[in-house]
């Protein structure tokens, strides 16, 4: 048995859960290189993952990734290392993750939309030996803002997709701890920088496994990757590890579009597809759809942002296949509505939770807990729901219960059976069509700005987008007044990821303040009209 491997700045569970959770079955020795290689002993020649480019069987998937193990390895990467992965959805991400898994290193998972304010963040923070990017994608420099930031961070290499470092030979299991930190994935936050959150292997593994179980996959599922694969939903709920899992077939997408999502569908045959409401919207509201063939699809997954009912009501009858609705978080936390539940509970709830053992609580602003069918903050422990974010002791006082609870920030209704229906928000945080932007963070970028006085950060209602980025800036005395443009231009120039750009600004003499020093978010609205 390998020993398993203490990373700097991660709260453990207490040993007392850890052995409930393994008691239970819940939690076992397997790491996802062994889900891998279980996959590959099973089913070598099953089509694993396919892409714009090429189609890859399982045993052709795992050579790849040993001699990217091997390759990586030569370059003196190894356990314990944490390395920052910034691909879009194409095979070599699932390459190179799984390699890293299988040299027991961590991959730190950033998305292709982040900058260097974001990139140069993650790599300090985790203290990175290198980054995994590609040359260009979406017209954006990828190999560039790696050098860039390579320049910055001291000891952090830089490898690129298109030249990968192969090498013959071996690795043999047992790399990695099944209680190790398999990987550092990005927390919505809604203080100052991204946080990061340590999932170990035998957490993330339960969660997959359950989920691909009430996802009904099997080894003739087609999943249909389009959201950025390292985003919990599409990676673990039941994602393309569910598709290990369950010896299906991966399909990787870096365009959205519901022209080329149509086509992948009917090309081949995809059966699960999960969706952000938007991108949802895109497909029901476009006009290739009524000419598609989508009749291989068997579910539409939808969830990281409030699915309208309206919404909801129209996928069985224009998709032609069922809903499932999943509220989750990559602290932890998935629900899922059930195959047997009746339609009321899935178009009007966001499902029950995956574990018999996820202890959720609704409670008031003291912790005291409502009565059912009352509003309250969700708070969750359990299985695969964190203690505590990667380096964040100041944070985690705040976003846990001094008994291990997660304060979730979201506002739900459970009903008697468990089901929850998330009713509003609490935390500081805007969420644009699925993607998490913390207004801090806008803010501080904003506030660097030398015609910036003060500003203030906040979500602003969008058909589309479910809520966009608002700016309320107050320019300083003596400065031209800023523009929208140049503001757009200031940020961009300090790094920050485009998702994150205000979508509107305005203008206003004063923020409203509390009293206490703070910005009134609830009067912005009455700051007085924009000027621009
Ligand atoms: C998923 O994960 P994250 O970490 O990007 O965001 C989590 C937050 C939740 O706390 C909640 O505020 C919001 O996103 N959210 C939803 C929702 N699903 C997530 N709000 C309303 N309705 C829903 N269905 O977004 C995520 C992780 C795993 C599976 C699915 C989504």
């Amino acid at each position: 048995m390998t020993r398993p491997l203490t990373l700097t700045g991660v709260v453990p569970y207490p040993p007392a859960a850890a052995a409930r959770y393994r008691a239970a079955g819940y939690w076992t020795d397997e790491t996802l290189d062994d889900l891998l290689r279980s996959a590959v002993a099973d089913a070598p020649g099953a089509t694993a993952v396919v892409d714009a480019v090429r189609t890859l069987s399982y045993a052709e998937l795992d050579d790849w990734v040993t001699r990217v193990a091997c390759g990586l390895r030569a370059r003196g990467l190894g356990r314990g290392d944490r390395v920052v992965v910034q691909l879009p959805n194409r095979a070599e991400l699932v390459v190179v993750l799984f390699a890293l898994f299988r040299l027991g290193a961590v991959p730190v998972l950033a998305l292709p939309a982040h900058r260097r304010s974001e990139i140069e963040h993650f790599s300090r923070h985790t203290r990175a030996v290198a980054i995994v990017t590609c040359a260009t994608h979406a017209g954006f420099d990828h190999a560039a803002l790696a050098t860039e930031v390579a320049a910055l961070v001291p000891g952090l290499r830089v490898v690129l997709a298109e030249d990968l470092p192969e090498a013959d030979g071996d690795v043999p299991p047992g790399a990695a701890d099944a209680s190790d930190v398999a990987f550092l994935q990005l927390s919505g936050g809604s203080t100052g920088r991204p946080k990061l959150i340590p999932r170990t292997h035998a957490d993330y593994l339960y969660s997959v496994r359950e989920s691909a179980r009430i996802c009904g996959l099997t080894d003739r599922s087609v999943l249909l990757a389009v959201l950025p694969a390292v985003h919990n939903f599409p990676m673990s709920s039941p994602g393309f590890l569910g598709v290990v899992h369950a010896r299906g077939t991966l399909v990787l997408s870096a365009d959205a579009s519901p022209a080329a999502t149509f086509r992948l569908v009917a090309e081949h045959g995809v059966t699960i597809v999960p969706a952000v409401p938007p991108l949802l919207l895109s497909w029901l509201n476009s006009p290739d759809r009524p000419a598609a063939d989508l009749s291989s699809l068997e579910l539409v997954q939808v969830g990281g942002a409030p699915l309208a009912r309206t919404v909801a009501a129209r996928v069985q009858p224009e998709l032609g296949c069922r809903l499932q609705q999943v509220f989750g978080m990559a602290e932890g936390l998935v629900c899922y509505t059930r195959d047997d539940d009746d339609e009321q509970t899935v178009l009007t709830t966001q499902g029950r939770p995956i574990s018999a053992d996820d202890e959720v609580l609704v409670v008031d602003d003291d912790d005291r807990p409502v009565p059912p069918g009352a509003p309250g903050h969700l708070l969750v422990r359990g299985p695969y729901t964190i203690r505590g974010y990667y380096r964040e002791p100041e944070h985690d006082a705040r976003a846990f219960t001094v008994d291990g609870f997660y304060r979730t920030g979201d506002v739900v209704v459970a009903r008697g059976d468990g089901a929850l229906t998330v009713v509003g928000r609490a935390k500081d945080q805007i969420n644009r069509g699925g993607e998490k932007i913390a207004p801090q963070e806008v803010e501080e970028h904003l506030l660097t700005h030398p015609a910036v006085h003060d500003v203030s950060v906040v979500a602003e209602p969008d058909e589309v987008l479910g809520e966009r980025v608002l700016a309320y800036v107050v320019a300083r005395g003596g400065h031209a007044e800023p523009r929208p443009v140049e503001l757009r231009r200031h940020l961009a120039a300090r790094g920050l990821a485009t998702y994150k750009v205000p979508d509107v600004f305005r203008l206003v003499v004063a923020l409203p303040g509390t009293g206490v020093g703070k910005v009134d978010r609830t009067r912005l609205a009455a700051a007085g009209e924009s000027t621009w």
